[in-house]
């Protein structure tokens, strides 16, 4: 299947433009903006020839038909949405690589053995719910629990609410989850956000696994005091105690840097009351984030670390609880699919190495109906998760070129 580059670039380049135009890039799920990029991009499925629809989950799907009847789809695809001023390549690299393959597919003439997914799955970054993220993907493999579901953002909008808005069908999700091996394999195209690839000048990962990620909602509690009239000894500040939950946090994550399976650590999202120049803060609420190819470690940390500092932050009068967010267990790709991957790039002329993936992905989700694999391409100096992520249009080929064999591939191997 030849890939337009060209077609794909100029199509990455319009969509990344429809963002907060203060914020650029960002198109959070659940908004207007997130919309408008729908919009665009369920437009462009049908204008390629793409049964095109929205399931009850919220995913855009479109569907092209294979030439057997009773196989089981081959899905690829990503996201569209982004994190605040984001990149312009998570998430939208793997879903317009899927278009441009089913597109070249069309213009072939040829149709594959199996039925083909392009799918752009609902709020895969972590969502105003609470950081809830991979909603689209949890909800088509059943992993979207009703407790979610009532989940509330800031403005008090339900997530049962927020699928209802962006088109989904909440009292349908149940009934459409998608059966464990009712998908035939599931691909991903994605930018690396690490600097392995680059590194190395390699244009091609094939992943071996998607890390396992937990998400803790750690509240500190002291006391809100007049910053001028209280005396330092009797202070209860909660951002003296959040300080020194996040250097241990730091250090403890830091000292695993060397380990074959290093642990990362990051408090991303903290908030303080009262939040006044003038007032000792009373109390901090912050979300501890920890990833790693280790479930066990990743389930103990927040554990380990408040147990380690609960005298430190007896001493400065306060306390620090954790609540669980999410918790999302590591997954290994298939070898089947990696082995496709592996085939296709040698066969693109591209040469590719194994990696992890630090990042999370809906194929952790997509894993409960079928084998999932991702391939990666390189971006500039690893940024990502910031305005200034960059890829070249040749690399975008690369990736879309290496699905396309890859798809060709599992087509053929796969029944
Ligand atoms: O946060 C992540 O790992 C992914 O980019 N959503
Ligand atoms: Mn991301
Ligand atoms: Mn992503």
């Amino acid at each position: 299947m030849p890939i337009d580059r060209d077609r794909l670039w100029a199509r990455l380049e319009t969509l990344s433009r429809i963002t907060e135009p203060d914020m650029p890039w960002t198109r959070r799920s659940f908004t207007p903006r997130f919309l408008e990029g729908r919009a665009w991009l369920a437009e462009e499925f049908r204008a390629v020839g793409l049964e095109t629809t929205l399931d009850a989950g919220g995913n855009l799907i479109g569907r092209l038909p294979g030439t057997e009847q009773g196989l089981r789809p081959i899905l690829i695809g990503s996201h569209s949405d982004t994190v605040p001023s984001g990149g312009r390549y998570d998430g939208m690299l793997g879903v317009l690589a899927a278009l441009e393959v089913a597109q070249s597919l069309i213009e072939s003439g040829r149709r594959l053995r199996h039925p083909l997914e392009v799918i752009d799955f609902l709020a895969e970054e972590p969502s105003e719910f609470q950081g809830l993220s991979c909603i689209g993907s949890r909800a088509m493999s059943g992993a979207l629990t009703d407790e979610h579901m009532e989940l509330r953002r800031a403005d008090g909008t339900s997530l049962r609410d927020a699928i209802t808005y962006v088109g989904g069908r909440p009292d349908q999700i149940a009934s459409e989850t998608r059966a464990a091996g009712s998908v035939a394999a599931y691909v991903e195209v994605h930018i690396e956000q690490g600097r392995m690839l680059e590194a190395e000048a390699i244009p091609l990962g094939i992943v071996t696994d998607i890390v396992g990620i937990r998400r803790e909602r750690i509240t500190v509690k002291g006391r809100a005091d007049h910053a001028g009239a209280t005396p330092m000894p009797l202070r209860s500040d909660a951002l003296v105690g959040a300080a020194k939950l996040i250097e241990r946090a730091y250090e403890k994550a830091l000292a695993t840097s060397r380990d074959v399976q290093p642990l990362v650590a990051t408090f991303g999202k903290i908030e303080i009351w009262p939040n006044a120049a003038n007032a000792v803060p009373g109390s901090v609420v912050m979300t501890l984030e920890v990833r790693c190819g280790s479930e066990a470690a990743v389930a103990a940390f927040g554990e380990q670390l408040l147990r380690e500092l609960a005298p430190a932050l007896a001493d400065v009068r306060v306390t620090a609880t954790a609540e669980r967010v999410s918790h999302v267990a590591p997954v290994a790709c298939a070898a089947s699919i990696r082995s496709a991957i592996a085939d296709a790039a040698a066969s693109c002329r591209l040469a590719a190495r194994d990696l992890p993936s630090g990042a999370g992905h809906d194929g952790v989700f997509v894993s409960r109906l079928g084998p999932v694999g991702m391939i990666f391409v390189p971006c500039l100096d690893g940024r990502s998760h910031a305005p200034e992520e960059s890829i070249e249009p040749g690399q975008a080929e690369d990736g879309a070129r290496a699905l396309a064999g890859t798809v060709d591939l599992l087509d053929e191997r796969l029944d």
